[in-house]
């Protein structure tokens, strides 16, 4: 059971089904998508422990955020996604929820929270910490001992360099830099990547 029928659903779904696991429906809030299909499951709703029955989950959305809500909510067991032409070190531990998408990279000794997204062709390299519900946007590069905090964001095609930290709650904007540690909960972009607001949460 995926929930979320939006574009992240979609490569999830596809995910998913390239993993070998069997999607038998899609679940949203938003009626307008109901009866839709994406890649030729039904989407239905809304989303609620009755109608997500006692499938297999996997929280789909984007939003580090809604995901972390839905989690809270919804007591499902949940799947973990790791598409087929990922590459993840036997070492390296994966939380529930959390999806590795189509040509990742992540190296030996690297943890990854729950919910958390590795999103297309991101690589994480060795001995990362990867937070509960942070999501590494396609193309993104974490090297060694990258520390990314619970719900972060790190924007796609962005860097960092070894052992730096990334703030819980924190936006790394498209294609920055990441040459030292950037608080909790602020938005940061450029190269190298500098705090552009305090507070900043998605
Ligand atoms: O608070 C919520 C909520 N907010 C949005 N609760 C529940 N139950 N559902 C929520 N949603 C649902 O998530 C909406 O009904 C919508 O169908 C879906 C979000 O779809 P959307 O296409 O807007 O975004 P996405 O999260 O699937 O994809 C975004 O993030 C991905 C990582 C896009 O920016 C994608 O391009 C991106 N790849």
């Amino acid at each position: 059971m995926v929930i979320g029928g939006g574009g992240h659903g979609k490569v999830a779904v596809s995910a998913a089904l390239a993993a070998g696991f069997r999607v038998t429906a899609v679940l949203d809030d938003d009626r307008a998508l109901w009866g839709s299909e994406i890649l030729g499951i039904e989407v239905s709703g809304p989303v609620t422990g009755e109608t997500a029955g006692a499938a297999l989950g996997l929280l789909a959305i984007g939003s580090n955020r809604v995901r972390e809500a839905l989690a809270r909510r919804l007591s499902l067991e949940w799947a973990v996604v790791v598409h087929p032409t990922a590459w993840v070190h036997g070492t390296v531990r994966i939380g529930e929820g959390t999806v590795v998408f189509a040509g990742a990279a992540v190296q030996p000794d690297t943890v990854i929270g729950r919910h958390a997204i590795v999103n297309t062709g991101a690589t994480v390299d060795h001995d990362c910490r990867i937070g509960d519900f942070a999501h590494i946007a396609p193309g993104a590069s974490l090297a060694g001992g990258v520390e990314v905090g619970e719900g972060a964001f790190v924007g796609i095609g962005s860097s960092a360099i070894p052992g730096v930290r990334i703030g819980r709650w924190t936006t790394v904007g498209a294609g920055a830099a990441v040459v030292r540690d950037l608080p909790d909960g602020v938005v940061a972009a450029g190269v190298p990547a500098r705090v552009l607001r305090e507070g900043g949460r998605r």
